[in-house]
């Protein structure tokens, strides 16, 4: 197999909005869209190692913002953008993997806020799906947006979202729900851009971890449960023996619900055919 670098445009806006998940909270958000017009899920970026992104990010809203991306060097970053204003960037990626690129301004708060999606760097013909996991405390939020930054102590966050959609909503999303045939290779991207760990379980099927930003030492282990911790990345091979419809969820139970109602939050269903 021959690749070629490649240099991609892509161009973002840091837009502001509300998520209305479960029972409609108006969560004050933001998040990295590919236009002015706001949405929960933050664009999902997909280049081959040795491409090179170059970012022009936006930023939309009346707050500064700030963008760098985790575990890969951003020339010139971090950068800071004012209300209005936008940056342009040149990102080469050498490496395989999953990379998190997030708002660092008033770091975790603005973040928290909902702004930071993931960069998946590999060669695969493979199927893909991506989780960006998050949760979501209103009241943190609102204090945020007015200038107030508490500390991390008094953060609890009542909803969890997978690429900001809550259960049921996740079995309509194509990007994160897992479905193929007996013996696919299935190459799912799991990014944690809250602040608190996730434990993915499978139900029914092993992964095999083929990349870990926290745990290098971890590839080529198989297993069925993958803790997953704040702002770190895994890139997990799922090759189903079998058909059938099997849960994957979040160990971590309180993400399995939505303002305490279960089952919301982080719950998908696993969908193999013959
Ligand atoms: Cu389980």
């Amino acid at each position: 197999m021959t690749s070629r670098a490649t240099i991609i445009e892509q161009e973002l806006w840091i837009n502001n909005g509300v998520s209305n998940i479960v029972d409609s909270p108006e969560i004050p958000y933001t998040a990295f869209n590919p236009s002015t017009e706001f949405e929960t899920l933050n664009a999902i970026l997909t280049v081959s190692i040795g491409d090179t992104i170059a970012f022009t990010i936006h930023n939309n809203d009346s707050l500064m913002h700030g963008f760098n991306i985790k575990n890969v060097t951003v020339p010139g970053g971090p950068y800071t953008i004012a209300p209005g204003d936008f940056i342009t960037v040149d990102v080469p990626f050498e490496n395989y993997g999953a990379y998190i690129y997030y708002d660092d301004y008033n770091y975790p708060h603005f973040k928290s806020l909902g702004a930071a999606g993931t960069i998946m760097v590999g060669n695969t013909e493979h199927p893909l799906f991506y989780w960006n996991m998050k949760e979501h405390d209103k009241t943190w939020n609102v204090a945020t947006t007015e200038g107030v930054y508490g500390p991390i102590e008094d953060y609890a966050p009542l909803y969890f979202t997978i690429n900001g959609l809550s259960n049921p909503e996740t079995q309509d999303d194509p990007l994160s729900r897992i479905t193929g045939n007996v013996g696919d290779t299935l190459v799912v991207c799991i990014a944690n851009t809250g602040q608190m760990t996730h434990s993915i379980h499978f139900h029914g099927y092993h992964a095999t971890i083929t990349y870990s930003s926290a745990n290098p030492g971890h590839i080529h282990r198989i297993k069925d449960t993958f803790p997953v911790q704040e702002m770190e990345t895994i890139l997990v091979y799922l090759v189903p023996d079998k058909i059938g419809k099997y849960p994957v969820h979040d160990h971590n139970l309180v993400a399995t619900s939505g303002n305490g109602i279960y089952a919301n939050g982080m719950f998908h269903i696993i969908d193999i055919v013959e």
